[in-house]
């Protein structure tokens, strides 16, 4: 397996996001996964049902030798050790890792599809995934990541950063 060139999507609106996404990279950090490049933590408003706190939303590059299926499933249990319950789709929650790209693979097996199909239409994934990874296209359409995020709201994105 090709190391690196998997990137993970981080949100939260509950709790202490930052203290949590530190705590999830603790963890990859824990199952053999290297972090290579973290993103800006973005501050974005919510996405889908508006009725629920602001997000704060980042992109990290790791290195695993795990495939999609297993790295899946390993986010899945880490957002579950960090306390995860899902009121309602799209609302309010402590924490989020989502499976953004894996290597050029595309794969739809159950509840796994990569790349992620929120991709292109989602600034707060878009916005820190081209910050660190400008150079990428996506796997699907072949097109850059950055004119995705530019044909999205003509250009103009809510998100403020600061520094991890
Ligand atoms: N996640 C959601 C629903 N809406 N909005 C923003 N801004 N950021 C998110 O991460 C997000 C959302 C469900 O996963
Ligand atoms: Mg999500
Ligand atoms: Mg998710």
């Amino acid at each position: 397996m090709l190391r690196g060139k998997v990137f993970i999507g981080l949100g939260a609106n509950l709790g202490s996001p930052k203290v949590t996404f530190d705590a999830a990279l603790e963890q990859l950090k824990c199952n053999d996964c290297s972090i290579l490049r973290k993103s800006s933590l973005y501050h974005t408003s919510p996405y889908g049902f508006q009725d629920q706190p602001d997000f704060l939303n980042a992109v990290v590059e790791i290195e695993t030798d795990l495939p999609p299926s297993p790295l899946l499933n390993l986010l899945q249990a880490i957002e579950r050790t960090l306390g995860k319950k899902v009121v309602c789709k799209n609302g309010p929650r402590i924490i989020d890792m989502d499976l953004l790209l894996h290597q050029d693979h595309i794969r739809e097996e159950g509840n796994l599809i990569v790349p992620h199909p929120g991709i292109p239409e989602r600034d707060f994934v878009l916005l820190p995934l081209v910050e660190i990874a400008p150079e990428l296209r996506h796997p699907v359409s072949g097109r850059m990541l950055k004119d995705l995020l530019s044909a999205l709201n003509n250009g103009t994105h809510n998100g403020k950063t600061e520094t991890w």
